[in-house]
């Protein structure tokens, strides 16, 4: 299993799963362009390797994590036949027995005590030396020009670095890391977007405007980081240790040269600096995952003190745009993984997809099992109370039966089922900081369709509901003997 981003990327190439572009790419739109229309293929296409970028030395990694296949095998579960299901289903179980349950006797604990554990192995380890600082820039060295940083999109306000894990610490010593765009301004200054509900501003609120908080980004490591820095965890969660959660082992992680920091330190690069949390520039605009510029605005400035690298490092970086592309993989992790979680404070949800289309935040589809009237209602309540789910425009809740991922079945139910003034319901609240519809900045509306079947118990619906179309079972079995009988 590989553990270093090299690897990683060696063992997609031995699978057929990396293109090696070995001709002269313009890390000016050229690269976006073709890692956009790569990633729009069905499946997501090849991850790219490209190896000769125009101005630099170090080649560049797109579109890694941009395939279901690649995602399970970056999170080490393509063995599973669950694959990303199999890890909320970990997470699931863990949370099952850390629970006190009432009358459990002394042996009932003993007998739980491996999986918890389990725990201490997940921890991050710190060791004295790492790749990621075999060659060291420091002072005048620093020049962020030499790194083979791509603008994707025609508008957008300069080079954006776009795969970097940015690892902060809370001042009470929490660890949080986070994937967050950073605008190169020039060799030693970048652009420190965290937006408004991630932990990563959070963290800053409790550094004085004058202080310096101390950031460092690194790039690649193990495969599974990336997937956590995306990931919503809640504050309480470090996303490192959570990467020891999903590969079972802790990360090893080696102190910054010129900060407390640490990172994990198999990476390919660290920038290592920091950020005033009272000085702003404007940053942006930016080709957005929304699919539309995110205007320019002002955020926080980091500044660099020094980039580490391993020898012959790759350079990770990623294009967000118009959906589908690489970051719907993240997504669809993040769909599966969370599920159970979802379930926890929501018994009757069955299923959940959050479509691609509906760029992440737009819109979650979730099949519940009804018994009891508003039940349809509660579950959009509760989706717009829980964590990074709050900034959902559109819940479609629909019945247990039908399957969310299918989007004509999704529609057809939605028009059919839906009497709208009925079956609507407008409320307002957060949104995601990127949203431009609303007439407000990360706050307007946001709607629930209940399409469920109607019943008099449940909702009052006193006509009769049609049945829905199906033959029996012995008719389907008999056409499927005889088919090949038919002449097909
Ligand atoms: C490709 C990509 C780019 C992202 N860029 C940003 C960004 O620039 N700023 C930001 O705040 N979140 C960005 N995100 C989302 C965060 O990484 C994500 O919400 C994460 O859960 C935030 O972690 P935190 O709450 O620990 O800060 C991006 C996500 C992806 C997949
Ligand atoms: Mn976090």
């Amino acid at each position: 299993m590989a553990r270093d981003f090299q690897s990683f990327v060696k063992q997609l190439d031995s699978m057929g799963e990396l293109k090696r572009v070995s001709v002269d790419v313009n890390p000016y739109l050229e690269a976006g362009a073709i890692a956009d229309r790569v990633s729009k293929q069905p499946g997501g296409g090849p991850a790219l390797l490209f190896e000769r970028v125009q101005g630099s030395e170090m080649p560049v990694a797109m579109n890694v994590y941009g395939s279901a296949r690649r995602m399970v095998l970056a999170l080490g579960v393509d063995q599973d036949p669950c694959g990303l299901d199999s890890i909320g289903d970990r997470i699931d179980h863990f949370l099952q027995e850390a629970m006190p349950k009432p009358g459990t006797g002394f042996l009932d604990k003993l007998a739980k005590l491996p999986m918890l554990a389990g725990v201490s192995g997940w921890m991050p380890r710190t060791v004295r030396k790492g790749i990621c600082q075999e060659i060291i820039w420091k002072g005048d060295d620093v020049r962020l020009s030499k790194l083979p940083v791509l603008t994707t999109w025609p508008e957008d306000g300069g080079p954006f670095i776009t795969m970097g894990m940015s690892h902060v610490r809370y001042k009470d010593g929490r660890r949080n890391m986070g994937l967050y765009r950073l605008q190169v301004f020039d060799d030693r200054t970048l652009g420190f977007h965290t937006q408004l509900h991630h932990d990563g501003a959070r963290a800053r609120t409790g550094y004085a405007p004058g202080e310096h908080m101390p950031v460092a980004v690194a790039f690649g490591g193990d495969p599974a980081l990336l997937y956590a820095a995306s990931a919503p965890l809640p504050p309480f969660i470090s996303e490192v240790f959570f990467t020891g959660f999903l590969r079972d082992e802790g990360v090893e992680l080696v102190k910054c040269v010129t900060n407390d920091l640490e990172v994990p330190a198999n990476s390919e690069l660290v920038i290592e600096g920091w950020v005033d949390p009272g000085e702003r520039r404007q940053e942006g605009p930016f080709g957005d995952h929304t699919g539309y510029y995110s205007l320019a605005d002002d955020y926080p400035v980091l500044h660099v003190e020094a980039i580490t690298m391993r020898r012959n490092p790759i350079f990770p970086a990623t294009i967000v745009g118009r959906p589908p592309q690489e970051d719907a993989c993240l997504g669809l992790a993040t769909e599966r993984i969370f599920l159970p979680l979802v379930r926890m404070s929501l018994p009757e949800v069955v299923d959940m997809h959050l479509p691609p289309g509906g760029a992440f935040h737009n819109l979650a589809v979730l099949a519940i099992k009804k018994e009891y009237p508003g039940q349809a209602q509660k579950v959009m309540h509760a989706v717009w109370g829980l964590g990074q789910m709050m900034f959902t425009k559109a819940i479609v809740v629909v019945d247990a039966d039908i399957d969310p991922h299918d989007m004509n079945e999704v529609l057809f139910r939605v028009t059919s089922n839906v009497d709208p003034r009925r079956d609507m319901l407008f409320t307002e609240g957060p949104l995601d900081v990127l949203d431009h519809a609303s007439d407000r900045f990360a706050f307007g509306s946001k709607v629930g369709i209940d399409a469920t079947r109607k019943s008099e118990p449940f909702d009052g619906y006193q006509r009769e509901w049609p049945r829905d179309l199906v033959f029996p079972d012995h008719v389907l079995a008999k056409i499927t003997q005889r088919w090949h009988e038919y002449g097909f």
